[in-house]
């Protein structure tokens, strides 16, 4: 949580706009080398934080390498993350189904690390029709999404408000990925 706190006082969280010209309701910020950013652009990875113009807090240690130990265990022994996304859910936050197309090499796997309010991910196939499963996410919950996974849709459902013991009526997620 320290750690977290620091890459928010340099690099805040904000609600970025969508090519489509809508906040997304997910607020967000990154650490690492590369930071995944939006606007009416596109998505892309940049190096320097558009907020702030200043490059993208470092990824702290223990955070790049509890992801290489998830990714390892998982049947991954080579990942090494070069962007963090920090995912910040408030009550009735949601992500809306979509895949994540923006790295370089899908080859490697991207984990996730879920913190304080629980939430439901949303589970889905390679194509984006149908019912996803609904799957919960707890605090501590890390997961690996590699191989013929890699590509599926996916999404978080409207949170619902149970507060949680560490920051209350929120949700943290950390996004580890190989983007370049
Ligand atoms: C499945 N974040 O940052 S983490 C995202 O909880 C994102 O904030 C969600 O989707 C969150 O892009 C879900 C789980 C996750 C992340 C990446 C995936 C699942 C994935 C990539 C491919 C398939
Ligand atoms: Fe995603």
């Amino acid at each position: 949580m320290p750690a977290l706190q620091a890459i928010e006082a340099a690099a805040p969280l904000r609600n970025m706009v969508t090519p489509g010209g809508l906040a997304m309701s997910v607020a967000l910020t990154n650490c690492g080398a590369l930071g995944w950013t939006s606007d009416r652009r596109g998505y892309r990875y940049t190096a320097t934080d558009p907020l702030t113009g200043k490059p993208w807090p470092a990824m702290p240690a223990p955070l790049s390498q509890l992801a290489h130990e998830a990714a390892s265990a998982a049947g991954f022994p080579d990942f090494d993350p070069d962007a963090c996304l920090v995912n910040h859910y408030l009550p009735g936050t949601r992500l809306s189904l979509h895949q994540d197309k923006d790295e370089r090499d899908y080859a490697h796997p991207i984990v996730s690390v879920s913190l304080d309010m629980s939430a439901t991910f949303l589970f889905g196939g390679l194509q984006r029709a149908g019912r996803p499963l609904h799957v919960p996410l707890h605090h501590g919950d890390v997961v690996v999404w590699g191989g013929v996974d890699r590509l599926r849709y996916h999404g978080i459902a409207p949170l619902a408000d149970a507060p949680h013991s560490l920051l209350g009526s929120r949700r943290i997620n950390l996004t580890f990925r190989r983007a370049a």
